[in-house]
């Protein structure tokens, strides 16, 4: 279980040293501390085309290398809203246009923990989903994973940065008409600000919105100086190499941003998504 991984199981995961790990354990060991053997509850079963879909409707797909499943889109502006709304928290200031199915923004690393916090409870609550399993944001290797990207040997998200000069797209720059919202220069979308999670195609996996639209916040500090945390994809005010699949963007977990939101995987606790 989560709280008796050695040094070598989280640096396997890729948060070994670079993760705040401290906040990760007491944050999800919750986990009862019975003696005795214990029988890990099965994942839902999904595919790329069969998603899992949850209690509040969000459907979660399969990642390669890893057994957590990933949300498919990013955090909705009517999800987060509704999650304001029974936590009595107030809805956070958009600054631009939005609408209800474009991603939430402005949103801080904390407050995206606090949003998994309360989904995890809720659906043990329900008993929806075993007390060996909860929500979390994807680990920075997990993110890489989704997005297509090979094993990469690096040891912080920092040093992986823009290591695989691949964009989502292809290999080749600028982005086509069409594949994603980005920075307006580019020419390649009709959206000044965020748009719809699923104004574009999905990837091979079933994933939307991966590139471009809004960052996306990852559980991982950035380097080994534990100040800020990982975002990855890009967004709607970025262009340049800053768009590579690889790449790497960071800020303060207390920090938020009108180009920066989340998305939330179900993983296991028992392994923390070790590798199949
Ligand atoms: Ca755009």
């Amino acid at each position: 279980m989560l709280g008796y991984l050695t040094d070598a199981d989280l640096k396997d995961i890729g948060v070994s040293r670079i993760g705040d790990r401290r906040r990760l354990l007491a944050a999800f060991a919750k986990l009862a501390q019975e003696d005795g053997f214990r029988v890990a509850t099965p994942m839902p079963k999904a595919s790329a085309t069969n998603p899992h879909i949850n209690s509040i409707g969000m459907p979660f797909v399969p990642i390669p290398r890893f057994q957590t499943i990933v949300g498919v889109y990013p955090i909705k502006v009517a999800e987060y809203k509704s999650y304001c709304q029974e936590k009595g928290t107030p809805f956070p200031d958009q600054a631009n246009p939005t609408a209800e199915n474009h991603p939430v923004v402005n949103v801080t690393w904390h407050e995206c923990i606090d949003y998994c916090l309360w989904l995890t409870a809720k659906e043990r609550d329900a008993e929806l989903i075993g007390d060996d399993q909860f929500y979390r944001l994807l680990t920075d290797l997990e993110w890489s994973s989704a997005v297509g990207l090979p094993n990469e040997s690096e040891d912080t998200p920092a040093e992986r940065s823009k290591q695989k000069p691949v964009y989502p797209w292809g290999p080749a720059y600028p982005p086509r008409k069409g594949v994603g919202n980005y920075h307006p220069s580019l020419r390649c979308d009709d959206y000044d600000f965020t748009s719809p999670v699923d104004a574009f195609p999905p990837n091979e996996r079933g994933i939307y919105d991966l590139s471009g639209n809004v960052w996306e916040w990852c559980m991982d500090n950035f380097n080994t100086s534990r100040t800020y945390h990982t975002l990855r994809g890009g967004a709607w005010d970025f262009y340049g190499s800053g768009l590579m699949s690889s790449a790497r963007n960071a800020n303060d977990p207390f920090g938020k941003g009108t180009s920066v939101g989340f998305r939330i995987a179900l993983a296991m606790q028992d392994t923390f998504s070790k590798k199949k």
